[in-house]
């Protein structure tokens, strides 16, 4: 008997089957296999269903604010079904709620998710990792990979590097994002695109990939970048100046050509964090994409653009980007907790829309943090400090803490040996990718735990003389920084909170910090329950 498996599925059962990573593909709660990431955004709904970490609501509710407050207030409760919060985040990181699926939006017939990465749990869930720390060293294995040096080495290496070769993307010839093509009667507002706050300009689309390419190499980049919607075939393409769309328009319209553009919504649960990813420029996405999700990323070819996307995306919006128009964009409630004010940017002409038979509609919401923004931030701080400690050996740790909104705040420790390695430290951190764009570095000493607020600044208190040991330098800034005078330039402060030594100015002899023997530590550990004291 012939028996017909429907697309999405059959591709599922052939993922389930790879022998690459994990040992089922369905996982069920507490199996005990390998974690993976999920082949799309369909089968990381149901997992997160099946966890207790997702809600459905089923009521009817308006995309314009309505779902901007229930997200707020859900991505700052208490997160639910989470294991102990990191180590390196162990006050935030209760929060988060559950993601949110809303049925019944006004306007759509296409349900809406949000804060489906709101948590440390989901994050990791969607990056198929048992710990963001996990993967962290995982990366690091990569920066800093072992020779093999006997030849039994070399041969148990082989499996790793056929791994390896299966990471690129691959092109494919159809995928269930193509189930459904829009072109004369696309229209963006049959989407239940959100408005998220008061003020903002109109409804925007927030949680896409937008896909473009290098005219000269050819190299792929996906960025995460809003769209505010604005004609039935049009909306506007916010890019920062210092990403790499905005890099790749600029060379289209030098060449006075237009650029094709694909809006990606959905597909592996790697993808979106993937697009957000600080990467260098010709470090390619989907490549490290492939990597996370531990098998290449499948690509189909766009019905009416030369790009490729994501065959198992949700919905795709495919266009054109002119090389010399502007349209005048927001403002928009920002991740900053300010609103960005309304400028120029180019517009996006739509030629075709194209998704799956029932595809989801996702989502997100940016605001005063805590909110789903702060974990794809939060894995990128951990991912990356493998990368940054290969640019900058002398930090141990850091932390973007979470009032900082990413680029306001560093945390940075070290251990120091020399004299003005703080200042060292703070210089490589302000020419290190995105980093650079960070208004305060503050460094502290090995002994200081910078994931926790209170202890840097009890050693800012202490430590600082703010003539002798800060430092203020100019540079490009956040183009979101409203309170730089220009925008996307201004001025950045460096903070030296370590003990000073000699060399480093003016310093009188410097007192210890109180710190108790370990030998009385462990002795009022012992009696501890001998003194009947409570706590
Ligand atoms: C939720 C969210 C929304 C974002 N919106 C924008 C945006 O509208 N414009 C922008 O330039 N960057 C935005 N970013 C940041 C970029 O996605 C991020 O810096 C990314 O690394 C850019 O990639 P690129 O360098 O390949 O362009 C957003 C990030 C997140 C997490
Ligand atoms: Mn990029």
């Amino acid at each position: 008997m012939l028996v017909l498996i429907p697309f999405t599925q059959a591709h599922s059962l052939g993922y389930a089957l790879s022998p690459l990573r994990g040992c089922c593909y369905s996982r069920p709660p507490n199996c005990g296999c390998n974690e993976v990431s999920y082949i799309d955004l369909q089968s990381f709904v149901n997992d997160l269903e099946q966890r207790g970490q997702l809600v459905r609501i089923s009521a009817e509710v308006d995309p314009i604010l309505e779902i901007t407050e229930i997200a707020d207030r859900v991505s700052k409760s208490p997160s639910v079904g989470d294991a102990e919060p990191p180590a390196t985040d162990p006050v935030h990181g209760r929060l988060g709620g559950t993601a949110l699926l809303f049925e019944n939006v006004k306007g759509s017939k296409l349900p809406v998710l949000i804060n489906a990465y709101g948590s440390y749990e989901r994050i990791r869930l969607a990056l198929g990792c048992e710990s963001l720390a996990a993967l962290a060293e995982r990366v690091e294995q990569l920066v800093k990979p072992q020779m093999p040096t006997t030849f039994m080495d070399k041969v148990k290496k082989l499996p790793e590097l056929a791994k390896l070769a299966s990471m690129p993307p691959k092109v494919v010839r159809s995928g269930p994002c193509q189930e459904v093509v829009h072109t004369d009667d696309a229209n963006v507002f049959d989407l239940p695109v959100i408005q998220c706050w008061p003020d903002d300009g109109g409804r925007f689309i927030t949680l896409a990939g937008m896909y473009t390419k290098d005219p000269d190499s050819g190299e792929r980049n996906v960025g995460m970048y809003r769209a505010q919607l604005f004609e039935p075939k049009m909306t506007a393409m916010h890019w920062h100046m210092h990403h790499d769309g905005a890099r790749h328009h600029r060379k289209y319209a030098a060449r006075g050509e237009r650029m094709p553009l694909a809006i990606v919504l959905g597909g592996e649960s790697v993808l979106p964090y993937a697009a957000t990813c600080p990467l260098p420029p010709d470090v390619s996405e989907l490549l490290f994409a492939g990597l996370l999700n531990g098998r290449g990323i499948e690509l189909v070819r766009c019905k009416t653009i030369p790009i490729e996307v994501p065959a198992n995306a949700e919905i795709v919006i495919e266009g054109w980007v002119e090389p010399d128009e502007t349209i005048l964009e927001g403002p928009f409630g920002d991740h900053t907790g300010f609103y960005s004010l309304a400028d120029r940017f180019p517009p996006f002409r739509i030629t075709a829309i194209t998704h799956r038979r029932d595809p989801i509609y996702p989502t997100t919401i940016v605001g005063k943090p805590p909110m789903e923004d702060y974990y794809l931030g939060k894995a990128t701080e951990r991912i990356f400090l493998p990368l940054l400690r290969v640019i900058v050996p002398d930090v141990i740790d850091y932390n973007l803490p979470r009032f900082g909104a990413f680029h306001n705040c560093a945390f940075v420790k070290i251990r120091k040996e020399y004299p003005l390695q703080a200042r060292r430290v703070m210089h490589a951190i302000w020419g290190a990718g995105q980093m650079a764009l960070t208004k305060f570095v503050v460094v502290v000493d090995d002994h200081v735990d910078v994931h926790d607020e209170q202890d840097v600044l009890f050693h800012v208190g202490s430590n600082v003389d703010p003539r002798r040991d800060t430092v203020i330098v100019d540079g490009p800034m956040d183009i979101l920084d409203h309170a730089t005078p220009f925008c996307g330039s201004g001025s950045k402060m460096g903070i030296d909170a370590t003990r000073k030594i000699p060399g480093e100015g003016t310093v009188r002899e410097w007192p210890d910090e109180l710190v108790m023997s370990d030998e009385i530590r462990e002795r009022v550990t012992r009696r501890w329950e001998e003194f009947g004291i409570e706590m």
